[in-house]
């Protein structure tokens, strides 16, 4: 396992001390714009810009931290960057590549906040790789913030994208092997729960999101997912920080995680601990099937401090900030047996 960064950089205590009226004070917080000079602290904290994602993916926060360094903004480093794995035909659950519902249908979902709070999504989008830049045509182009199926993959082609096959021969293969037995289980930490959700603050201290996915391998056709539902899958409020989710989705549906994460943020909970409690509300529930299902969440809040943490063991995080791009394995639940 990587060594886990800690930022030990003494100007994130200045932007701290700098911010923590507007993070901790949970009456203030929810009424008063950040102030000018708390503005200032944080677009000079070295820290920034920095980005997050669910998983192992360093070539994904590298594009993004390339966008980032380049000066681009938060929201093109998290479109930029989940584009990459969407690409990777490698990634059984992401883009091109993804295991297919139990009809061989390969569906995509996907959702990109900004830092004004607006937003965009698709949902059950065929052919068409980039399910992200979808979602972001959709919160720029149209009057609306989500798009499904058909008419998603209309809009998409309209805008210049381009309908491909996006089942592979190995997705096909694992298909065909699935069908021997056609059980459907969601499998804790496999490939299948390797949604890319990106957070990602830039220079100005700004912050935007985005979650791409091909959602449960062997789902039901017409499943939809956590990932392209906006406080489900992602939440990010520029003014408190943001989340986003991995896992078996329908549980991060019933607990509306990622809006719940930036909530107990927003309440004074660091990163950390606001993951912590939204994790413990899925596993506190009665008759909780925790112990057979995975959920993940990763945080950022404006001060650029991370937290993550899932129900069980494995789940990670990338993270790159200050120079170093790396995997940081999260503090997890189920302690006890091997999950
Ligand atoms: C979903 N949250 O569709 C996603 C699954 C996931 O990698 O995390 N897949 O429920």
């Amino acid at each position: 396992m990587k060594r886990r960064h800690f930022i030990k950089n003494a100007s994130l205590t200045g932007v701290g001390l700098a911010v923590g009226s507007t993070l901790i004070n949970c009456d203030e917080a929810t009424s008063k714009k950040l102030a000018d000079e708390d503005v200032k602290a944080i677009t000079d904290f070295k820290g920034f810009p920095m980005v997050i994602a669910t998983w192992h993916v360093i070539d994904a926060t590298a594009k993004a931290m390339e966008v980032l360094q380049a000066g681009g903004n938060a929201l093109d480093a998290v479109e930029q960057g989940c584009r990459v794995e969407e690409a990777n035909e490698k990634g059984q659950s992401v883009g091109k590549g993804g295991l297919p519902d139990r009809d061989g249908n390969v569906t995509l979902d996907a959702c990109i906040m900004d830092k004004h709070g607006n937003c965009g999504a698709v949902v059950y989008l065929k052919d068409i790789t980039h399910a992200v830049s979808v979602a972001r045509q959709v919160m720029e182009n149209t009057p609306h913030v989500m798009l499904a199926g058909e008419g998603a993959k209309q809009f998409a082609v309209s805008k210049g994208f381009e309908p491909e096959n996006l089942l592979t021969e190995a997705s096909k293969e694992a298909w065909g092997k699935w069908k021997i037995e056609a059980k459907y289980k969601p499998i804790i930490n496999i490939e299948n729960h390797d949604t890319i959700g990106m957070l990602a603050i830039d220079k100005n201290g700004d912050i935007s999101g985005a979650c791409t996915t091909s959602g449960l391998a062997y789902k039901l056709g017409g499943r939809v997912g956590d990932s392209p539902i906006i406080g489900s899958g992602l939440f990010v409020d520029n003014e408190i920080g943001a989340a986003v989710a991995t896992g078996l989705g329908e549980e991060v549906v019933k607990t509306v995680g990622s809006f719940l994460v930036v909530e107990l943020m927003r309440q004074g909970k660091s990163p950390q601990a606001a993951c912590e409690e939204a994790i413990s509300r899925i596993v506190n529930k009665p008759n909780s099937d925790y112990k057979n299902f995975q959920v993940g969440y990763i945080a950022v809040n404006k001060k650029g401090e991370t937290g993550s943490y899932s129900i069980h063991q494995w789940f990670s995080m990338t993270k790159f900030q200050d120079g170093v791009n790396e995997q940081i394995q999260s503090n997890f639940f189920n302690k006890t047996e091997n999950s």
